[in-house]
């Protein structure tokens, strides 16, 4: 890993940001290409699923949506530690994401005026999982748990045929599907499942949903581009980020240890660590180096942490360090700090932020309580992880009396009239008796 030093020295936002830049993906390509494929899908349906299948997952003549059975197989041969974490996890998740789904609250404006604002679930949820360098079982729990949690009644999860399993879905996704209940399964993969679940398809008897989620590709991500408009959509999980701010009593080898846990997704995955001790940088880069040269995927670890994406980055003093981390607005926060909790507050652009010493990434990606599915590539700025509030509609519902529309007719008609709009007055002024138009409307 790069060691940056930014020490004696002022950045903007732009210029800290800069130092440190995300592995870029060609956007407009795979938009492009995304875009074609959900089309295909739209206009050909099962056909241009199997073509799809055939050219990208090198399967052919499988069921594509999954029968029942498949879904009971995979739960009765599921390894059962597996499966006794997935029922962990469920229940975690489940009482995490219970926070996420505010009460009905009604404010009263005034005298027979008031205004409920509700949170009401969608009907029909579709959730992608992927398959392709790991086949993310814990990513159908933090899927599927805030829909239901949500009220979500009607869930369709879509992940690809596997070569290697006979053209299913990998046995631990179906397991986890039938853990939760999810029975309408389909071997559908990337771009393609985001068209189907966003278009339906009626051969399949898959009818379109109302909101997609999951993480996925960049294909995954473009595709959800192509479809936001047609239906809801989370926010993009590209590859994943770690940013640790830890200080002189941190230990080294856990910082390493854990920036090498999200290195280990992708080789485009971002780790860095920023540091006011150089001591403390130069134990973690002998630790990163030691553990890095051992680990099961080492080669993608490698590439990952060699990239200009990841480095080591050595500051002042804490409030650089929290203006750089806010700057970057990481997926993964990790606060090794003496005073972690109470600094917390001040880490504010964060997907999810992990306190102490005791809380690394990997707790949160399975057993935490807490959603996986978070904001990479900056957007943590302004939006959030995937929770029971991704599958809610906040809604005011208005009711008033004739005494309180009174209370503020000529305010409306005054505002209609200024807007040369005067029907909207009308509408107003016909509830009231004497009024021109009132006749109709007694
Ligand atoms: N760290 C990933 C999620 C994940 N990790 C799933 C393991 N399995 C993105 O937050
Ligand atoms: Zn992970």
């Amino acid at each position: 890993m790069r060691t940056i030093d930014l020490r004696g020295k002022s950045f903007s936002p732009a210029e800290l940001l800069a130092a440190v830049p995300r592995a870029t993906q060609a956007r407009a390509e795979a938009l492009a290409a995304a875009t074609q494929i959900v089309e295909d899908v739209r206009s050909g349906g099962e056909a241009a699923l199997r073509d799809q299948a055939e050219r990208f997952d090198r399967v052919t003549g499988h069921a594509i949506r999954v029968p029942a059975e498949h879904l009971a197989e995979a739960l009765a041969s599921v390894d059962s530690e597996v499966r006794a974490a997935l029922e962990t996890a469920i229940e975690r998740v489940r009482r995490g994401s219970a926070a996420q789904v505010p009460a009905p609250q009604t404010t009263d404006i005034g005298p027979g005026a008031r205004i409920t604002q509700r949170w009401q679930p969608i009907t029909r949820a579709g959730v992608y999982i992927p398959g392709g360098k790991a086949p993310l079982a814990s990513s159908v729990v933090m899927n599927v748990v805030p829909a239901q949690v949500a009220g979500v009644t009607s869930i369709a999860l879509a992940s690809p045929p596997q070569a290697g399993h006979d053209g299913r879905v990998h046995p631990t996704i179906l397991a986890a599907a039938a853990l939760l209940e999810v029975d309408e399964v389909y071997a559908i993969g990337g771009a393609g499942a985001i068209g189907a679940l966003a278009y339906g398809v009626s051969e399949l008897g898959l009818d379109p949903v109302d909101v997609v989620t999951g993480p996925g590709n960049n294909y995954v991500a473009s595709a959800k581009r192509a479809v936001a408009g047609v239906v809801g959509t989370d926010s993009e999980a590209g590859a994943t980020e770690i940013l640790i701010v830890a200080d002189e009593g941190a230990d080294a080898d856990l910082v390493a240890a854990d920036l090498i846990s999200q290195a280990e997704h992708d080789e485009q995955a971002s780790a860095v660590l920023v540091t006011d001790s150089a001591a403390l940088a130069e134990r973690v880069a002998e630790r990163v180096a030691a553990r890095a040269a051992i680990t099961r995927h080492a080669e993608r670890v490698a590439a990952a942490l060699g990239g200009p994406q990841s480095a080591i980055v050595l500051v002042d003093d804490r409030r650089m360090a929290e203006s750089f981390s806010n700057a970057y607005a990481p997926e993964h926060l990790e606060l090794h700090l003496v005073d972690a909790a109470e600094a917390a507050g001040r880490f504010t652009s964060a997907g999810a932020v992990f306190v102490g010493a005791q809380t690394p990434v990997s707790l949160g990606d399975y057993m935490a309580g807490s959603n996986h599915v978070l904001p990479t590539g900056g957007q943590a700025r302004y939006a959030s992880g995937l929770g029971a509030y991704t599958f809610l509609r906040p809604q005011q519902v208005i009711e008033y009396d004739h005494d309180a529309l009174a209370r503020v007719r000529s305010g409306v008609v005054a505002l209609a009239d200024a807007e040369i709009l005067p029907a909207h007055g009308e509408a107003v002024e016909a509830r009231f008796a004497g009024a021109p138009g009132a006749e109709r409307a007694e």
